[in-house]
């Protein structure tokens, strides 16, 4: 699929402008600004054909049945929580779209993937080192009585995770009515998040082996998938979440950020989801470092760019359960957002080298065969492999504590995350995800505690730190907050409207824009660790982040005022480790990853 549209996407790419491109048709009688996005604008000037996702305005979508036609183009899918259609249009047809008074925006129907890596040396690891069998064994949690939604490839009924625990099954690529697996990704990811490790002895279990799977199929055979299918199937959790008790919804899947996260479909249907109270754990993408091995920042993923999601980064566990060593994945992809500038990733998790289903005969199972582990398994690389530790952590805690808002348990995963050394926020969010703390701090919550007032039971605050194979995982004890990061605090101790699932996640303090630092006892500044780091992906012309003169690069941690004054001044003369006339030197298709095949399974962005 990526061979196909890969030269697409490139293309498309070099060609982004930044900011949002804005349409202002001026023949209609409404003369609105119509949103389209880079892909979109790209067409409408040098022509072309591109399936799309067209946005209508709210009384047209309502008027909107299975069957859409504005003009002549006929809709394809329709989206009913999203107000949009999907399409597949020519440059005219995009401009007689643009024209109708229903239409508010046009974005690409961007291909999906999932966000994973091969592999081909070495021996795997399980999910162990998170502490998820450490959480299950001290609190007795297993995720029963939770599901969560995998939208994916499917998932092949195995040993660890038979059919019986796949609680639910929507094939929107091939209409099948029993569950498969023909990518053998969905699979994997299915089995980290809610495998029994029935197979190996418990080895390879999974965080939440008692959780129930909601197998949602979008990617084909290849891997290969569109957004709105992934569309399609969000909207099916948005009508039957409630029927089958859905709580977390996976996405180890996206596409590069095309346009602003308040017109991005893909985003904004993110949002409707996670404001029923339903965790969305998103990969944060794999384009952290470029073909030459250089960190690349400002490189997360579509939908992993909403702020209600979890956005997850992957860790490298170094093969050790003790988490001293850990590191983040070189590929895990790095903050901030595109055109928002928010903080991401929220957290990592472990997500190389990790051992979890194989789907005997699938793509993946038959092409990588060297990736096997004994019969019953394989291992992949990927923030793919990251978000479903996520998911499954978020199934303990809300099998721990059923009362749990989705908000309150992505704050308790980041609260008690442990950072890793000499990393930026913008590259482990709050750190590595530590379950035995997150399970600890959600079953001391009490979630109707009323607004304001203490809601952890006990005299004192919990103890901010649990001993993981032999070493003290320290809390980290900061949050994310849109653009803000906060540390140092004692917020997740309080009952607040912050942890209330209709707040929008980041709005409440965004009047000014602080990137927060790490570390407070030393004043590492993030970038400036490495000699190599590129600063914006996309763009040839443009290192972007560094033409806005509003943004401070800094501190917002009232327990470092001594280190108030890192101001990262943009009209001064700052340079990442490099110049502007390095990132020239890199050609789009390398900066993204889609030139390096000897590393690339599939359709790695
Ligand atoms: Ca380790």
């Amino acid at each position: 699929m990526m061979r196909t549209t890969g030269n697409f996407l490139a293309r498309g790419c070099r060609a982004l402008v930044f900011g949002t491109a804005v349409l202002a048709l001026t023949t209609t009688a409404y003369a609105e600004q119509k949103h389209v996005d880079s892909v979109v604008q790209r067409v409408l000037e040098q022509g072309g054909k591109l399936p799309v996702i067209v946005r209508l305005r709210d009384d047209a979508a309502l008027k909107m049945g299975k069957e859409v036609k504005v003009g002549d183009v006929q809709g394809h899918r329709a989206f009913g929580h999203a107000r949009a259609f999907s399409a597949k249009v020519d440059h005219k047809q995009l401009r007689e779209l643009l024209a109708s008074d229903d239409v508010v925006g046009i974005s690409y129907d961007a291909p999906v993937t999932g966000n994973l890596l091969g592999l081909t040396t070495t021996t795997g690891v399980s999910v162990e080192s998170s502490g998820s069998k450490v959480a299950r064994s001290r609190y007795k949690v297993t995720g029963a009585g939770v599901n969560v939604a995998v939208i994916d490839s499917g998932v092949q009924p195995h040993t660890d995770l038979p059919a019986s625990r796949i609680v639910a099954w929507v094939d929107f690529v091939n209409g099948k009515t029993t569950p498969y697996d023909d990518y053998g990704h969905g699979t994997h990811v299915a089995g980290i998040i809610a495998g029994s490790g029935a197979a190996s002895s418990g080895k390879y279990a999974g965080v939440a082996p008692s959780a129930g799977i909601v197998a949602l199929k979008v990617l084909r055979a290849d891997g290969s998938g569109s957004t709105s299918t992934v569309l399609a199937a969000l909207e099916w959790v948005l009508a039957n979440h409630a029927r089958y008790n859905i709580r977390i919804v996976n996405l180890s899947l996206g596409h590069p950020i095309f346009e602003a996260a308040a017109t991005d479909p893909l985003v904004q249907l993110v949002e409707r989801v996670k404001e029923r109270g339903i965790l969305v754990a998103v990969a944060a993408g794999n384009m952290g470092n470029n073909a030459l091995g250089q960190t690349v920042y400002g490189t997360i993923t579509s939908p992993a760019n909403a702020q209600g999601a979890l956005a997850v980064g992957a860790a490298d566990t170094k093969y050790t359960l003790a988490r001293g060593d850990d590191t983040v994945a070189s590929f895990s992809s790095r903050g901030p957002t595109r055109y928002d500038y928010y903080t991401k990733p929220d957290v990592v998790a472990p997500g190389y080298h990790v051992v979890s289903l194989l789907a005997p005969g699938s793509y993946l199972a038959t092409r990588y065969a060297s990736l096997q582990v004994g019969s019953s398994y394989f291992r992949l690389n990927g923030t793919s492999m990251a978000a479903p530790v996520a998911a499954g952590t978020a199934a303990l805690l809300f099998s721990a504590n059923p009362g749990l808002t989705s908000h309150a348990a992505k704050a308790a995963m980041q609260f008690t995350a442990q950072r890793m050394k000499q990393l930026d926020v913008m590259t482990q969010g709050t750190g590595q995800i530590n379950v035995a703390g997150a399970v600890r701090l959600s079953k001391l919550i009490v979630p109707t505690a009323s607004a304001g007032r203490r809601w952890v039971k006990g005299s004192r605050k919990p103890i901010a730190a649990d001993l993981l194979f032999g070493e003290t995982a320290f809390w980290g004890r900061a949050l994310i907050w849109g653009q803000k990061v906060y540390g140092g605090t004692n917020s997740m101790y309080v009952n607040s409207s912050l942890w209330n699932d209709n707040i929008v996640w980041g709005y409440l303090f965004s009047d000014n824009i602080v990137w927060g630092m790490f570390y407070l006892d030393d004043n590492i500044v993030w970038g400036m660790l490495y000699d190599n780091i590129v600063w914006g992906m996309d763009d040839e012309n443009l290192v972007w982040g560094l033409t806005d003169d509003n943004i401070v690069w800094g501190f917002d941690d009232s327990t470092a005022m001594l280190l108030d004054n890192i101001v990262w001044g943009m009209d001064e003369n700052i340079v990442w480790g490099l110049s502007v006339d390095s990132v020239l030197a890199f050609s789009t298709e390398e900066i993204m990853g889609l030139s390096d095949e000897s590393t690339l399974i599939k359709g790695v962005k």
